[in-house]
């Protein structure tokens, strides 16, 4: 739901007022483009359980598995549009020099949406690294023709995204870390703030001085710690930040 105009009005004017504005989005943004969260109803935790397929061990242990999800994933996500959520994040991307767009989400709703400066903090899942040469590549294509896919050097590449256990990719992570410490605004948009090291970049940037206003449909862990919960979906309350902003 919308909030009250007061409180609306009191965003816009941190947003106005803020030169670094840092935004931090998980699987709830990509909701209402039909994409499951994680953890929601619904989510992709329910029907699988991350410890089976969102882990090296996983991976190892059987590829075909593991590629048989993220193929599924791959194809749902190519039939997604970006919405107004997204759509929105962009537009102020365009108004706010100082901005950055941090992601947990592998989907690149937000490329398609219009953002550019993204710190995809948990990869891409249309990335493609090979386990045996290390070599990387975007495959856009919705499902693969073989399973699990070949690289030229006959190794089997991975997605290209972070798994449970595996550390976030240094120099994103170190871009991602700047923005929270130097943000004066910081919008946490549709994540259940439960993954970490990424959900400590709340923290970070309250104590480092930043207004902090979360953006979701249900309570989370920060949501006592923001200075301000709008229990909203994104692609409502997005825009409506950016009336008259
Ligand atoms: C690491 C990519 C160390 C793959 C993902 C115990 C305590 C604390 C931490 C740990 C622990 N045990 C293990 C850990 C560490 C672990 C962790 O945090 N586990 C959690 C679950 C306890 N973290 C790690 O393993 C990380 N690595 O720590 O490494 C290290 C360091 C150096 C060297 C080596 C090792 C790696 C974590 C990354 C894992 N990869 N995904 C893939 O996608 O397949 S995690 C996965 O969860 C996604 O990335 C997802 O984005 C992320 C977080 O979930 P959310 O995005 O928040 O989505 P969720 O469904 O949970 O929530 C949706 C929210 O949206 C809800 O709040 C809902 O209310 C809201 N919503 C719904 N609709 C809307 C909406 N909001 C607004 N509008 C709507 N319409
Ligand atoms: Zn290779």
């Amino acid at each position: 739901m919308a909030i009250d105009e007061a409180s609306a009005a009191m965003v816009r004017e941190w947003l106005t007022a803020a030169a670094s504005v840092a935004v931090l989005t998980g699987a709830g943004i990509s909701a209402e483009s039909g994409i499951p969260t994680f953890r929601g109803p619904g989510g992709l935790w329910r029907t699988y359980r991350a410890e089976d397929l969102a882990t090296p061990q996983a991976f190892a242990r059987d590829p075909q598995l593991s590629w048989e999800w993220y193929d599924w994933r791959r194809a749902n996500i190519a039939t997604a549009q970006p919405n107004a959520g997204h759509l929105a994040l962009a537009e102020l991307e365009r108004r706010v020099p100082g901005f950055t767009l941090i992601t947990q989400n592998v989907d690149g709703l937000h490329d398609r949406a219009g953002s550019r400066r993204i710190q995809k903090i948990h990869g891409d899942i249309w990335t493609l690294r090979c386990t045996a040469c290390g070599c990387e590549w975007r495959d856009p294509r919705p499902s693969l023709p073989e399973l699990p896919p070949r690289c030229g050097c006959g190794g089997i590449p991975r997605p290209g995204v972070v798994w449970f256990g595996e550390g976030l990719p240094e120099d994103i992570w170190t871009a991602a870390v700047e923005a929270a410490r130097t943000a004066e605004l910081m919008l946490v948009v549709g994540t259940s703030a439960l993954v970490y090291p990424a959900a400590g970049l709340v923290q970070l940037a309250q104590l480092a001085g930043a207004k902090v206003v979360e953006i979701n449909v249900a309570k989370t862990p920060v949501s006592a710690l923001v200075d301000l919960s709008w229990r909203a979906s994104a692609s409502i309350a997005l825009p409506q930040l950016l009336q008259s902003a």
